[in-house]
């Protein structure tokens, strides 16, 4: 009765329809639309049964994204948005990938498809397998295929070997992956943080002295006011905008800053309240500053500029003072740097207007309690480090930290990106995460630093990796340069890939290749000697807590990814190896012990977790006001004017999802909030920029892209006129990533420039 077959067509690019983008969020079309995926999928029980599960406190943590839960006793019996429950759709669904599928599609072919179509086709049932010379994927025991890995890593060095990790994975897997890595010998594993928020990292750590953010939601529900820069709620984040309408409900006020006018920032209509969904919906933004792309740190300069003239027009009223002398160094030089303004630079730099900025500044000053979040925006451009710095210094000033509705929130993207952090899925793991590991384990591991992303594409190019392991995710569409990322992974002797759904990534393999399939969030884990397990997360603001599927799972092959990773590490190191790795797959509670005596915070974790509302892993800026730095103290910073610059007839483009997308698995075509539906290769610019360059809407052209002197072409894009700010111009990921160079990346960070890419366009015959 339900639509279970796979999909059969792939993506017709000339279907593109467009309509008016949309002025607000959510409402009955989103819980419409978030129904009728599940029910297509799944079918009545499987939706009804996770749509009740999901984010309570007995049920699975949303993969949708690592906005936080309410941790009041308020918490909605349905504490889900439409785009998480398209999440569960997708990976709750009945289609299959079996042996005929293999059988029937050479690698050849499933490379010329979509990620759109290949994750159309469903959930893998068995492990599967590629050798040299064969032209299709074939079925494999699972016995057979952890010797083969073991076969692989054995005959090589561990320096040649990579463990990359995506942020579904949950900290129990993700601990047992870095040990096993690191008992090989190397820290040789990138992440997806690494493409994502790691210039948030690489700003926070040495300013604030912790990597994360520092509030809560309740923080959020308080604030003066909330700045949300370079990030898309309404689509990424959804239940982010409650948060916000409740802020505003408090008399809070809220800043957007984006390029482009994005609707969940502009207004929402919650579905789950009964206004949302009968009525007009709420307003979000108060203020709208439409920036061009990689003009916020200007904006952050001229915004401190100005915060400190506003004290000194009447002293003691903006800079908290005592907490600056306290808590913080080097306030004097960046007052002095702050001391003018250029502002002809700075409304180059943010196409905006000395009046707007100012009146942002004006409500800053008169903020007693400031919020800045931000997101991808903000992250993936070559001045990202300095322009995060320059928000930890706006913060500064008024002493937003560890104070009730104040401080930074960088909105981290996968469910458990964060955790995994923690966790020590890190190429540069510290000193004192090393030494707690060998004094809990009683062996060596290694300190010299690994390869991270962007790493690894240059060692795949330069032929030094053989064994590349992927926990999840998406490496090839999801890394920058496509055409070379392909490249490197086809030279690698051995790709494994532990994954639920068919992707690109499994078509750029390695000589030899295998698929191994995992169950996901939603599925039951109750195939081991000590009765059904559970994993645990942390979500973007630190609160780490259990999640449990209860979805019967497509196939009984599957294997859980602890038990995966603990096999493959029991197959590499031999039944000798001084670690009981079968100990641990065979109950989760002796990974968490262990993380409890090596990760501080985690004291207690199995009795913790299981508490309510799971426990808040500690933040001195939040908890204590104090600043875990070389000097003790929060550090204002110093970063030269910098923005992106087009030269003659060039555009700064930025990759971005659209709203029926997780990252690189495409759920639709229905760009909905936006108006793009039926196609993606599509290109937003400004209707002034394309009359000054020539360009017609809804013209067909080739995207060229620019740097250092190379140049990337993604051919055969539709332009769709857009009110995006001028210069600038946008397109999806990961379609777009053939654009972004390999050595276009953030300094501090080495995060892709995806939001940060020079082209023109380029007339076509057929144009
Ligand atoms: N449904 C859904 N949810 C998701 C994801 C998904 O793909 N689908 N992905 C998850 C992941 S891993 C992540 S990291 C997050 C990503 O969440 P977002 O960061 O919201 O994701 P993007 O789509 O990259 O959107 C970036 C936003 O920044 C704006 N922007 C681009 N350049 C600039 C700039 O220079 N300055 C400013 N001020 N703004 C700019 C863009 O216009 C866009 O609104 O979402 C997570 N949640
Ligand atoms: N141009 C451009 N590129 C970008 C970005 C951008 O904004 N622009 N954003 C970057 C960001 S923020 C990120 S986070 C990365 C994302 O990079 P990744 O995390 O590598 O990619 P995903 O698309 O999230 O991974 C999807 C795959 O994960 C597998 N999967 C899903 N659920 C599970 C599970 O429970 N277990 C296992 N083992 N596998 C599972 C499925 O097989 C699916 O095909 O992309 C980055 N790339
Ligand atoms: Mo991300």
């Amino acid at each position: 009765m339900f639509a279970q077959k796979p999909v059969v067509g792939d993506i017709d690019e000339g279907a593109l329809e467009v309509h008016a983008p949309k002025t607000d969020a959510a409402g009955v079309k989103a819980v419409r639309v978030a129904l009728g995926r599940g029910l297509a999928q799944a079918g009545v029980a499987r939706t009804v049964r996770s749509m009740l599960r999901v984010n309570q406190r007995d049920g699975f943590d949303c993969p949708g994204c690592a906005w936080p839960e309410s941790i009041t006793d308020r918490r909605k019996p349905a504490e889900f948005c439409e785009n998480g429950a398209k999440a569960i759709a997708e990976e709750s669904t009945l289609r299959t990938v079996g042996p005929e599928f293999w059988a029937a599609h050479p690698v050849a072919e499933l490379g010329g498809r979509s990620e759109f179509w290949l994750g159309s086709q469903g959930r893998i049932t068995e492990p599967v397998v590629i050798r040299p010379g064969e032209t299709h994927y074939s079925p494999i025991s699972w016995p057979d295929a952890f010797a083969l890995i073991a076969d692989h890593i054995r005959a090589t060095t561990p320096e040649r070997c990579v463990f990359y990790t995506s942020g579904r994975t949950a900290n129990e897997t993700a601990f047992l992956y870095q040990l096993f890595a690191r008992s090989l010998g190397t820290n040789n594993l990138p992440d997806c943080s690494n493409m994502c928020h790691e210039s948030s990292g690489a700003a926070l750590n040495p300013t604030i002295g912790i990597g994360k953010g520092t509030v809560s939601l309740e923080d959020i529900h308080r604030a003066d006011l909330v700045l949300v820069v370079g990030q898309n709620p309404g689509t990424n984040h959804p239940r982010m905008l409650s948060a916000l309408v409740e802020a505003r409900k408090n008399g809070g006020k809220v800043v957007a800053v984006n390029p482009l006018p994005e609707a969940g920032l502009l207004g929402f209509k919650d579905p789950q309240s009964a206004a949302g969904l009968v009525g007009g919906g709420a307003k979000v933004a108060d203020e709208f500053l439409k920036i061009r792309v990689g003009g916020d740190l200007a904006l952050f300069q001229a915004l401190g500029h100005l915060l400190l003239a506003a004290e000194e027009r009447s002293p003691g009223t903006v800079v908290d003072r005592a907490f600056v002398e306290a808590q913080t160094e080097g306030f004097e030089a960046y007052a002095a740097a702050r001391a003018a303004v250029d502002w002809e630079a700075t409304e180059r730099a943010t196409g905006l207007s000395r009046a707007q900025i100012e009146a942002v500044a004006q409500m800053m000053a008169a903020s007693k309690a400031t919020i800045v979040c931000w997101a991808l925006g903000l992250t993936q451009q070559p001045h990202s480090v300095d322009t995060l710095k320059e928000i930890v210094n706006l913060l500064l000033v008024q002493g937003n930290f560890g104070t009730p509705g104040a401080g930074a929130c960088p909105v981290r993207g996968h469910s458990n990106v964060q955790g995994d952090r923690t966790m020590g899925i890190w190429e540069k793991p510290t000193e004192k995460f090393i030494a707690a590991l060998e004094a809990e384990f009683g062996l060596p591991f290694p300190r010299d630093h690994g390869f991270e992303s962007v790493g690894t594409q240059h060692a795949l190019e330069a032929g030094e990796v053989d064994v590349f392991v992927s926990m999840g995710g998406n490496f090839l569409s999801a890394a920058s340069d496509t055409a070379h990322t392909m490249a490197g992974l086809k030279r690698t002797g051995l790709t494994v890939h532990v994954s639920t759904k068919p992707n690109r990534s499994h078509v750029a393999h390695g000589r030899t290749s295998l698929i191994l399939p995992t169950l996901g969030r939603t599925d039951v884990d109750d195939k081991h000697p000590a009765g059904r397990q559970f994993v645990s997360v942390e979500d973007s603001m630190s609160v780490v807590h259990a999640s449990q599927g209860r979805l019967r799972p497509v196939s009984e092959h599957l294997l859980a990814e602890p038990v995966i990773v603990a096999r493959m590490a029991q197959a590499v190191l031999g039944d000798a190896h001084p670690i009981d790795w079968r100990a641990m797959a065979e109950d989760y509670d002796v990974i968490r012990d262990h993380i409890s005596r090596v990760i501080p915070g985690f004291e207690d974790y199995n009795t913790r977790v299981r508490g309510r509302n799971g426990f808040v892993l500690p933040s001195p800026p939040r908890d204590t006001r104090t600043f875990a730095t070389e000097a003790g103290k929060a550090r204002f910073t110093v970063s030269p004017l910098e923005y992106l610059e087009a030269p003659e007839g060039h555009l700064i483009l930025q990759t971005l999802r659209s709203h029926d997308q997780y990252n690189t698995t495409v759920y639709g075509l229905d760009d909905r909030y936006r108006g793009i539906s039926n196609a993606r290769k599509v290109v937003l610019a400004n209707p002034e920029d394309l009359a000054s360059l020539g360009f017609a809407d809804r013209e067909l052209v080739d995207v060229v892209s620019v740097f250092n002197g190379d140049e990337r072409r993604a051919e055969a894009f539709r332009i769709v006129a857009y009110p995006t700010a001028k210069g600038c111009a946008a397109a999806y990921f990961p379609e777009a990533n053939v654009l972004v160079h390999k050595d276009l990346v953030a300094r501090g960070s080495n995060t892709p420039g995806y939001k940060a890419v020079t082209i023109r366009f380029e007339k076509r015959s057929d144009g």
